[in-house]
């Protein structure tokens, strides 16, 4: 019955694969929350059913005092058990110990500039969208999704912290990759952070997540993970 259900969930697919760590616990947070959620909604359902059905009532639920102080504690305990480990990931997630790569990620309308800290100056490479006519009519080898392909990737290795380091040349962008649990705005003037670490080696795809202008549905991240 569980090897069922557990198998129709993957087939339905209702989260993106996990790339990284960050979205994995993210995830297990979720259902962490969600068992609360759960709980609450059958008992509180079950209860209405019970007084709309009922014609009696029992008269120890009222004035009762034991009653009214479980009612008031419990949910206090609920509510901190999920804010303690909401607030610990939060803070957990925004951690950098000491990431091995650090990339430089510029938001810029309508493209993004990648660039690796550690190398010399002038090593920056821009990214564009794949037009759906070079999709088209590009070999075999570089047919790719629509509206996501770019013609260079953000390249990072697998199985290491990797920091991007984000900021914008013009307007407001945001760095978004949702299967890592990414989305970093990118502000012209200010310096964001964050970290990850690639749990599969793969392409990861994403997209601005700021309105930035007419080009804004037309600046998709390309993040290659390599072995
Ligand atoms: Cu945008």
């Amino acid at each position: 019955m569980w090897q069922l259900i557990s198998k129709k969930l993957y087939f339905w697919n209702i989260f993106e694969n996990t790339g990284s760590i960050t979205i994995a616990v993210m995830e297990e947070f979720h259902d962490y929350t969600m068992m609360f959620l759960t709980i609450i909604i059958t008992f509180i359902t079950v209860f209405i059913y019970r007084l709309m059905t009922t014609k009696m009532t029992n008269y120890n639920f009222k004035e009762n005092i034991n009653l009214e102080i479980i009612w008031t504690i419990l949910p206090m305990v609920i509510l901190f058990m999920i804010a303690y480990p909401s607030l610990y990931y939060l803070y957990l997630f925004d951690l950098s110990m000491k990431p091995t790569v650090t990339m430089k990620v510029f938001g810029a309308q309508w493209y993004w500039i990648y660039e690796n800290f550690d190398t010399e100056k002038g090593q920056s490479y821009s990214s564009y969208m794949t037009p759906d006519s070079e999709l088209l009519n590009g070999l075999p080898y570089k047919l790719g999704w629509r509206l996501l392909e770019t013609d260079t990737r953000l390249v990072v290795p697998y199985g290491t912290e990797v920091q991007c380091l984000t900021t914008s040349l013009d307007v407001i962008h945001s760095f978004s990759i949702p299967e890592l649990g990414i989305k970093i705005d990118a502000i012209p003037g200010r310096l964001n952070s964050v970290t990850f670490q690639v749990t599969k080696p793969g392409v990861y795809y994403g997209q601005c997540a700021e309105i930035c202008g007419t080009g804004h549905s037309f600046m998709p991240i390309c993040l290659e993970a390599l072995v």
